[in-house]
């Protein structure tokens, strides 16, 4: 791979799972920040494939949708599973992942008064299905699909974090998820990114909510 550079507002948002993965694996990259003005000036948008970030370069190679980005770096660093199965898998829980974020963008995004109550109330039955699919891998004792990290795992490591300062009791009945953000957490490379100034000071999403 050439240089990488990350184009993102400067939030977590749809940034923080490609960040923790980069971080993780030893990567360097650079984080090229759009703040709302530069943002409203409009030629940044006319550039984005889809008038949106994330944007992603690898050396001269640009790429957009977060989910994209993501699986391009899982075949760069082999973080896409072991077989064409467990990369299905991978896709199938990274899915999973995207459908709960989503429905956590429309809350933060357009109903975080009047849904946030009914959305905690909620959150354990979404999150299950994680819990599920650990217990199934090895006891719930390692990553979300074989033996080794991979994308997914940034991914749903994100969720999880975001969700826990929305909810922080939210892995109560999930010991295993519980257990899973811990050991994810301590990982040498991911446990000085996350304690970073940079990242310590980065707002969750892009109003302030949280
Ligand atoms: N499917 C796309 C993906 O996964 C969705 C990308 C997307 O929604 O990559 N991009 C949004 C920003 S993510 C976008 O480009 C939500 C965080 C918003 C934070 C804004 C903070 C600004 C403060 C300086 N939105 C801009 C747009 O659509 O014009």
């Amino acid at each position: 791979p050439g240089e990488y550079t990350l184009t993102y507002f400067p939030v977590r948002g749809r940034g923080e799972a490609i960040r923790m993965l980069l971080a993780d694996q030893g990567q360097e990259w650079i984080e090229d920040v759009v703040n709302g003005e530069i943002w409203q000036k409009g030629d940044l948008k006319q550039l984005c494939v889809f008038g949106q970030l994330p944007r992603f370069q690898d050396g001269n190679f640009i790429l957009h949708q977060s989910n994209a980005i993501l699986r391009h770096l899982a075949r760069n660093h082999g973080l896409y599973g072991q077989d064409a199965k467990e990369a299905a898998l991978l896709d199938m829980v990274n899915d999973g992942v995207e459908d709960l974020r989503l429905k956590y963008g429309h809350l933060i995004y357009q109903n975080y008064e009047s849904g946030k109550a009914a959305y905690i109330e909620a959150l354990p039955a979404e999150l299950r299905p994680f819990e599920k699919l650990l217990a199934q891998n090895d006891g719930g004792k390692g990553f979300i699909v074989g033996k080794q990290i991979a994308f997914a795992d940034y991914n749903l490591l994100d969720l999880l974090h975001v969700h826990l300062v929305l909810a922080p009791n939210c892995l109560a009945s999930l010991p295993l998820l519980a257990g899973y953000v811990q050991r994810l957490n301590a990982r040498p490379l991911l446990k000085d990114f996350l304690e970073s100034d940079a990242r310590k000071k980065r707002f969750i999403n892009g109003n302030g909510k949280q």
